[in-house]
């Protein structure tokens, strides 16, 4: 099923808390765990691993999940191509860039503040924030493989498959089941966008040790 992103922008936090974005990060430990969870994410974005991420990363991220689905049509997959470099790179990582010519690689540092502040700052800017889980609502539409409606453990397997395979699969599967398992709350076989946005609100607002959202979103968290 196809989703446009700007048309999710502006409702799709709409049922999610409100209060959880503003008081998080009360602590120097909560600030440490942030901190890690924005590494990780620097770390998957980073595709070339050179320690910088730049369009070019983002142009890989679009063409790992068109590869994911081989069936697409071109139609889609040039949306998907312009969602992650013209909307998610240009307006949101490399949007408060003003200086002349494109945009440099953003390094780590700028990139863990520039995440804080999304969260942080919620209420002054909104949109970023609303970009981001518009992004995410976008990645649970990939995930979708056997046509029936709804992100299905078969589904959700494929596309854990399909992002990682360098992890063998016995590996992959076990930890494919028990996250789905998690992200299912009402236990009801299908992982709704409602499901994967909650989960990924989780991650990055409850920054303790023991939130169990901690290693699902993007796998383990890098020290
Ligand atoms: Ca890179
Ligand atoms: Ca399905």
């Amino acid at each position: 099923m196809m989703k446009n992103l700007i048309a999710v922008l502006f409702f799709v936090v709409i049922g999610l808390s409100q209060q959880e974005s503003i008081s998080f990060l009360r602590s120097d430990s909560e600030r440490r765990i942030f901190n890690r969870k924005i590494r990780t994410v620097f770390r998957r974005l980073d595709t070339d691993g050179n320690g910088v991420i730049s369009r070019s990363d983002f142009e890989a991220v679009a063409e790992k999940i068109i590869r994911c689905h081989p069936d697409m049509s071109e139609e889609r997959k040039d949306q998907i191509r312009h969602e992650m470099t013209d909307l998610l790179w240009e307006q949101n990582f490399a949007g408060g860039y003003d200086g002349e010519g494109p945009r440099p690689p953003i390094t780590l540092a700028p990139f863990v503040d520039a995440m804080y502040e999304v969260f942080a700052n919620r209420r002054k800017d909104e949109r970023a924030y609303r970009l981001l889980f518009a992004m995410y609502a976008e990645v649970h539409t990939f995930m979708e493989f056997d046509g029936r409606e709804g992100v299905s453990l078969y589904d959700y397997e494929q596309w854990m498959k399909c992002q990682h395979p360098q992890i063998p699969q016995f590996r992959l599967i076990r930890a494919a089941r028990g996250a789905f398992q998690l992200l299912d709350r009402d236990q009801n076989g299908l992982l709704d966008e409602y499901d994967f946005l909650y989960a990924v609100q989780k991650f990055y607002t409850v920054n303790t040790p023991n939130n169990i959202y901690n290693n699902i979103v993007y796998g383990p968290l890098v020290e």
